[in-house]
């Protein structure tokens, strides 16, 4: 089998064989098809070309092809299963069918083939079984809504990809700097971006991907103003000219206490928000026969009800969603009572929407530990959407996105540390050791998620050689990781990887001056290397030889601008002498 019984059990919801094995002869699995889906299904972009499974179409309707493959491949309409969900039965007699009750469900399908699929050079082998799938929330995905540099087009393409391979699909475009988002939001695109969004909306069509175009009008619409209106539709109707069909109106991180004729007009900013909401929910369902409206109310993270709330729950089309960030911006944990108390205040679907692991608040850091503290039963309290707000970092992003798939496929089953492992491994290849062991050093502060022990008992022991051989691996790590098949982390984390060594080297600094405390050089060269650390501008979460300095009572004290230039000099000078 292609994938663990383990890894099965875990990725697919239900997955049941009585543990035969089927085996065709080829290295390829070449299925003749025969479907009762629709004539005109094109299977063919489902699948990768050229991979281990190759699907031989019928030469016209009621003709067989003259390769009959070593398989028979059935693909069923099946209303009655879930959205994106499937069923997939791998018969003994080679005969094979995916049944769905949309497109997502028969790629996910062939894609769960794919998985169980062991090619080899002779033969083809699948385990005999049935798995029946679905996910735990309808809508799941990326919301690019963090502050500072937005990602590339290139990563959103790359994203897109990611996501439909983890079974996530919707990409939420809401970059707090993209100017046409938020500050500019009146006007139009620049022709060079818009066909850059164009190229990316056409990405996640390919890959059976929602496009959400998101807009930020809320700093400073005119609520009565016609031309504003004219204008936020002018927007919208560029966005349905390329084929967009999902939107989101954001009124986050808004002043928004009603003033002046805004206040005249509508009084409280719930009728507000509800008011400009429902005029483009008009607005769309004019234009489009179908089409999804979201909203990002200003209160997105309180747990307690609210005249607003309550605006808003009376007032809002009943179509439109309301996203919410948990109890918190940054929510430790989404339990039952949060959610469902939310749920009935707002009295409209929810959309999580998961500040996790988006790291635009701690610029210094990378979080690359799981998702944890979400409820498994989100999905039964008001939750039909998760989308994590990821890092600056987009590759960076990929080890919690990872575990987040999981979570938002099957809450039920979650697991942080198998998903992490999971994830990690997929991100590392051979390297996934190591790379467990720096995201082990980068956990998410902003979340509750496991603490720095071992470093801490080492410490608090002065158990010089457990840190020396904690220093060294970090070092080995971030050298072995400096190694990875991967421009992107690289570049990405690079920063890290060099403050990591930093680290130790820092501490071998400390441990001399450990040893010979009142050698002034011994304290030049630990000052040297802090500032070599802090020249990074980052830092590990664990920043274990800070830690470690001040544990061990060597004081760290913030440089004065005399002893920069002091060491700025020296350093200049060492490398005169190199
Ligand atoms: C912003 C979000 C930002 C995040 C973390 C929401 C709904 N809005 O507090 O754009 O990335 O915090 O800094 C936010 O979360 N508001």
């Amino acid at each position: 089998m292609g994938i663990s019984l383990r890894d099965c059990q875990y990725l697919f919801r239900d997955f049941y064989s009585q543990g035969k094995e089927l085996t065709v002869e080829g290295p390829q699995l070449r299925c003749e098809l025969a479907s009762r889906y629709a004539m005109n299904q094109d299977v063919h972009g489902l699948m990768e070309e050229g991979g281990d499974i190759a699907i031989l179409e019928p030469a016209g309707p009621g003709v067989a092809t003259a390769d009959k493959g070593n398989a028979q491949l059935m693909l069923e309409y099946d209303g009655g299963i879930a959205a994106d969900g499937y069923r997939l039965v791998i018969g003994e007699d080679a005969k094979l069918v995916i049944a769905a009750s949309n497109r997502r469900g028969l790629k996910y399908g062939l894609d769960a083939l794919t998985m169980l699929l062991t090619a080899e050079e002779d033969c083809c082998r699948l385990p005999v079984v049935t798995v029946e799938d679905e996910p735990s929330f309808a809508v799941r995905g990326i919301i690019e809504g963090f502050y500072g540099v937005p990602w590339s087009f290139a990563d959103r393409m790359d994203s897109v990809r990611y996501m439909s391979e983890h079974r996530m699909n919707a990409f939420m475009y809401a970059p707090k700097d993209d100017p046409y988002h938020r500050k500019l939001w009146r006007e139009p695109y620049p022709d060079e971006v818009f066909a850059k969004i164009h190229d990316l909306k056409r990405e996640c069509d390919k890959h059976l991907v929602d496009f959400y175009y998101c807009i930020s009008p809320g700093n400073d619409l005119e609520f009565r103003s016609s031309a504003d209106f004219l204008k936020l539709e002018e927007k919208l109707a560029a966005m349905i000219a390329i084929g967009v069909r999902h939107f989101a109106l954001l009124m986050d991180d808004i002043d928004y206490v009603l003033q002046g004729d805004n206040k005249q007009f509508l009084e409280r900013s719930g009728t507000a928000h509800a008011y400009v909401t429902n005029r483009v929910y008009d607005y769309l369902a004019e234009c489009l026969p179908h089409f999804t409206l979201a909203m990002c109310p200003s209160e997105y993270w309180s747990y307690w009800n609210t005249e607003y709330k309550k605006d808003i729950l009376e007032q809002l089309h009943p179509a439109v969603k309301v996203f919410w960030t948990g109890y918190f911006v940054f929510a430790p944990e989404i339990g039952r009572r949060h959610a469902e108390d939310n749920f009935n205040y707002y009295g409209h679907e929810l959309w999580l929407w998961d500040n996790i692991p988006v790291n635009d608040c701690d610029k210094d850091r990378l979080f690359l530990d799981p998702v944890r503290g979400r409820s498994s039963r989100l999905g039964r309290y008001g939750h039909t959407a998760v989308v994590a707000n990821p890092m600056n970092q987009w590759e960076c992003s990929k080890i919690t996105l990872g575990t987040m798939a999981h979570y938002m496929w099957n809450s039920e089953r979650y697991m942080p540390e198998l998903s992490w492992e999971l994830s990690v491994r997929e991100f590392a290849g051979e390297l996934a050791e190591d790379m467990m062991f720096f995201c082990r050093q980068n956990l998410n502060s902003r979340l509750y998620s496991g603490d720095y022990r071992d470093l801490d008992d080492a410490l608090a022991e002065r158990d010089l050689e457990r840190l020396d051989a904690y220093f060294s691996r970090l070092e080995q790590t971030a050298v072995r990781l400096g190694g990875l098949d991967n421009d992107k982390f690289i570049e990405e984390a690079g920063p890290w990887l060099c403050r990591a060594i930093g680290d130790a080297m820092l501490w071998r600094a400390v441990r001399r001056q450990l040893t010979d405390p009142l050698n002034p050089q011994a304290q030049a060269e630990v000052y040297q290397r802090l500032e070599t650390c802090r020249s990074y501008g980052v830092r590990l979460g664990i920043d274990a030889a800070v830690r470690a300095a001040e544990a061990l009572g060597i004081g760290l004290p913030e440089m004065e601008e005399e002893i920069k230039e002091d060491l700025k000099e020296a350093t200049k000078e060492e490398d005169r002498h190199d």
